[in-house]
């Protein structure tokens, strides 16, 4: 099989963001584009003999790129590719698969919860060999040599019919196709108590009904695999579970703004326990009726209960951990449970070597990510499956009450106290005005100027904040020393809340401002205190970071894209 070296010039900005490249599709589309991009991965890691898993969420534009994946990486000296059929695989379980076959790494072919379609977004991604993101160092890596590429290598062969399963060869390389769904359901069903789940659902099921939306996303056949035909739900109990390469238009992000097909139908038709996921499959949402989930509880929650689930009961809790902005719920199970956690910046990748170390079993992010060290990404249908083993329990447990969403919520915030959490996003705002926001804190933090400064909320009445410390979150990697700065400026009050301001890394048009908001209410304030609505919870803190930050001057904006 002849090896092909094409010429190619480098393009601006294939740099890697939070999660991998994530451009518009019309700019994968550009001649060489794509091809520079893997070929930089593989000038990264130097692929001769290994392993590689190939996979993504099927949107747009993945069937051209996972052969152009092939034909680079088999001139690029790739013994095996490992591939999901069709292409496809969900993140999670693109994770499982390389640690499950000792993959040397893979391909993620997604741009997560970004919408798909000709005019919308791509993504690639590389993770190693623990079948997590590649750490910074090596995302670096690849985008130093994107930035002098000149040459790639293609082998000459026919596109791989992707569509059977089984082992052919491809130039030089072995291709094995897998199923998608399999090793992934036997990996929930090795984690769950399944026959408690699913007896708590034969016996509730007209007073407990499940609703999960796949949002036409990656996970439809994996939540149709596990909640109908393993834990016997009705058909009825999974929507928009066929997967489409635009998602049917929509917006595959699990959150009470884009995911209203749920909301909607969980509420007209008063169902107790609904859920949904992203485009490849690592969020998630527990939404049910009149009871939302901020992500920050879901992982305390779960961390909580840890003792019900037979992973958990088999291996321990080691350790649990949150990414910077999220809430500090989890923080108090930990305290209370006598664990080592953590915080980390914003990302999956960070969470690995704890895991890897073993010293973290349970970790979430407040932006719809919750997961395990069961693989080493976040993932969704886990989350939704570890809350239904977590009711099926809490139900076993007291028998004469139907505990549901809402109770064990406020079960937890009597014993914990509750950390009222909302994020704002300011999505595609111009630069220079995201730039005066942080310029300004930057000033704060430098001469310490609102440091000890209070702040009058006009419209919650009585409140008032003061500014205990200004500070830019900086992360020492506990494991192997690596230092990553300037992840996000936060605001410290007096009374334990606090504001974070960040910009996004994960889209492909304009700069994204998300201002993060927490504060916490401790159980003494009671039922009625800790019962309130989020939004009613935190309209002083609210008002008084908008003012300080002079955000919607700088920005433009009179309201934030999307509340969460
Ligand atoms: C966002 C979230 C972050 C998450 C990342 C990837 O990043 O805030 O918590 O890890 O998306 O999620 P950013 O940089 O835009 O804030 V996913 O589902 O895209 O893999
Ligand atoms: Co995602």
């Amino acid at each position: 099989h002849p090896v092909n070296v094409v010429a190619t010039k480098p393009f601006d900005g294939q740099k890697p963001g939070t999660s991998g490249l994530r451009k518009r599709v019309k700019v994968f589309q550009q001649e060489h584009y794509t091809e520079n991009f893997v070929q930089a991965i593989f000038d990264s890691i130097k692929p001769d003999g290994m392993t590689l898993v190939v996979g993504g969420d099927g949107r747009f534009f993945s069937p051209e790129a996972v052969q152009i994946i092939l034909k680079i990486g088999s001139a690029n000296g790739v013994k095996k590719f490992i591939l999901g059929k069709d292409g496809i695989l969900s993140t999670p379980a693109a994770s499982n698969v390389i640690r499950k076959y000792k993959a040397d790494g893979g391909i993620l072919l997604t741009a997560s919860h970004n919408p798909g379609g000709p005019n919308n977004d791509f993504g690639l991604k590389y993770n190693v060999s623990n079948g997590g993101p590649a750490p910074e160092s090596v995302t670096d890596k690849i985008y130093e040599i994107t930035k002098t590429i000149s040459q790639y290598k293609v082998i000459e062969a026919p596109p791989v019919d992707l569509s059977k399963i089984g082992e052919t060869t491809f130039g030089p390389s072995q291709v094995q196709i897998i199923d998608s769904v399999t090793d992934y359901v036997t990996l929930l069903q090795d984690i769950f108590d399944f026959p408690l789940i699913k007896s708590f659902l034969l016996d509730n099921a007209s007073s407990f009904r499940v609703l999960f939306d796949g949002l036409h996303g990656v996970t439809g056949p994996y939540a149709h695999a596990i909640l109908v035909e393993t834990l016997g739900l009705p058909p009825s109990a999974v929507q928009n579970c066929v997967p489409s390469p635009d998602f049917g238009g929509g917006h595959p992000d699990p959150n009470l703004t884009y995911a209203r097909s749920l909301v909607d139908v969980v509420e007209a038709n008063n169902i107790q326990f609904g859920a949904a996921s992203d485009g490849d499959g690592d969020r998630n949402m527990i939404y049910g009726k009149g009871a939302f989930v901020t992500p920050s509880d879901s992982v305390a929650i779960i961390a909580d209960w840890a003792h019900v689930i037979p992973y958990f009961k088999k291996g321990g809790v080691k350790g649990l951990a949150r990414s910077m902005p999220t809430s500090k719920a989890i923080d108090l199970v930990a305290q209370k449970k006598g664990l080592e956690y953590f915080e980390v910046p914003t990302g999956w990748k960070f969470f690995g070597n704890l895991m890897d170390a073993g010293r973290l079993s349970i970790c979430g992010e407040e932006s719809f990510g919750t997961g395990s060290d069961h693989i080493r990404e976040k993932d969704g249908i886990w989350a939704i499956i570890a809350w239904l083993n977590i009711l099926a329990a809490a139900n076993k447990e007291s028998p004469n009450e139907l505990i549901g969403i809402n109770e064990l919520l406020q079960k937890h915030y009597a014993k914990y106290g509750r950390s009222f959490f909302s994020r704002y996003d300011y999505e595609e705002v111009p630069s220079d005005g995201a730039n005066k926001i942080v310029a300004l804190l930057d000033e704060a933090i430098k001469t310490s100027s609102l440091n000890g400064t209070a702040h009058v909320a006009k419209t919650a009445a009585g409140q008032e904040f003061t500014i205990a410390s200004v500070e830019s979150f900086s992360y020492t990697d506990p494991i192997d020393g690596s230092v990553s700065t300037n992840q996000g400026q936060v605001l410290n009050f007096a009374d334990g809340s606090r504001v974070v301001f960040r910009l996004s890394g994960t889209g492909s048009a304009g700069a994204t401002v998300r201002m993060y908001v927490e504060r916490y209410v401790a159980p003494e304030a009671g039922a009625a205190e800790l019962g309130r609505d989020t939004a009613e919870g935190l309209k002083g803190l609210i008002e008084v970071a908008l003012g300080i930050t002079k955000l919607k001057e700088s920005l433009g904006r009179e309201e934030p894209t999307v509340i969460t």
